[in-house]
């Protein structure tokens, strides 16, 4: 249950140059796949979109990948169906002619689950775009199994490094599709510009998409006034059963297969959930524990940002940004809320009574 540790590798220096080695390796490439971490958020999906449409326009043979489905509030994003779920099976023979994949948003390269293994087993050239911090690589030696690293921790979003790509080495405009998919993947890793990543480069982005057409209201009100109500019955349960600890400064919450169960709610429902008990006036960190099957527990941590978080994440054998971090751990939710809570209540210990600051998201 604890990560290996293995060298976490520096950003990348010089992203001129690391740009530049990337896009021979696009203009190169036949057949391109792309993928992103399971569970893909709005970030990874705008990312693959966008970077899919300017593929599939200069002629590449492009496929979208990922080990698990896409939530549907970001269906809009896909009027042409382009993103898959990989079937071993069914694809293998096509991943195994791939000249290269490129990977955005991934974090943890254990993320991409089944298609990562396929990569592995055909021995595919990668290329990562991300701004987290690197784990679950140890397979390759704690080597980045990576050919073209983009690594840059200061990006707002995946998307963001995959806009200043196109706005440098395409030679067409953004399209409207593109840029509302980029929008996407830069709204819902800032919070809507309201976490500690936002900065100028967010809002210049955001001018940019809104110079190519898009319309902020709309993007905004797909991705987020379309709760479904078995979501809003969960969050009744959420505050029914919210606890707090450390003098109040952890507030935190479990939810059952049973307790998901009574409302027909999905694990999908339970998206945004820690973000919202780290609104809580005076909680300094949120801790969600969903158990996703018996004897599984998915963990996500949220910090105000007066404390790092992906330490604990790590300990857990998950990892993560220092203020929005998780892991999925192999042991029933009690013994996880076990390890973890006096982790968290030492942590904030060391907190004195001042500070209250914004925070960020993935
Ligand atoms: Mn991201």
């Amino acid at each position: 249950m604890t990560a290996m540790k293995t060298q976490i590798p520096a950003e990348t220096t010089d992203m001129e140059a690391a740009w530049k080695a990337f896009d021979q390796a696009v203009q190169s490439a036949g057949r391109i796949l792309l993928s992103t971490h399971e569970n893909p958020d709005g970030d990874g999906i705008g990312a693959q979109l966008a970077f899919c449409e300017h593929l599939k326009s200069i002629g590449k043979e492009c496929r979208v990948l990922n080990c698990t489905d896409v939530p549907t509030i970001y269906r809009f994003l896909d009027p042409h169906g382009w993103l898959e779920v990989y079937d071993r099976e069914a694809d293998e023979e096509w991943l195994a002619g791939c000249d290269l994949a490129i990977l955005f948003d991934l974090g943890d390269f254990r993320r991409l689950r089944a298609v990562g293994g396929g990569l592995r087993r055909h021995q595919i050239t990668m290329a990562s775009i991300d701004h987290h911090p690197q784990s679950g690589f140890e397979e390759y030696g704690g080597q980045l199994p990576y050919t073209h690293l983009i690594l840059n921790y200061s990006a707002p979003s995946a998307g963001t490094l995959v806009w200043q790509y196109l706005s440098d080495y395409r030679s067409e405009p953004i399209t409207m599709t593109m840029a509302q998919a980029l929008y996407t993947a830069l709204i819902t890793d800032t919070g809507s510009f309201r976490y500690d990543n936002t900065d100028e480069s967010a809002h210049l982005m955001a001018i940019d998409m809104i110079k190519l057409g898009i319309q902020p209201y709309k993007v905004h009100r797909r991705v987020y006034e379309q709760r479904e109500r078995s979501q809003v019955r969960l969050l009744g349960v959420l505050t029914n059963h919210l606890k707090y600890a450390g003098d109040g400064r952890i507030g935190w919450c479990a939810l059952t297969q049973e307790m998901l169960k009574d409302v027909q709610a999905t694990r999908e429902d339970v998206d945004g959930f820690s973000d919202f008990i780290r609104t809580i006036k005076g909680v300094e960190v949120a801790a969600l524990f969903t158990e996703v099957d018996v004897g599984k527990t998915k963990v996500n941590l949220r910090s105000k940002g007066n404390l790092a978080i992906n330490d604990v994440a790590e300990k857990l054998g998950g990892g993560g940004h220092p203020f929005a971090s998780g892991a999925f751990v192999k042991q029933p939710w009690q013994d996880v809320v076990d390890i973890l809570l006096p982790l968290l209540e030492t942590k904030v210990m060391t907190l004195d009574n001042s500070l209250e600051e914004p925070s960020r998201g993935g």
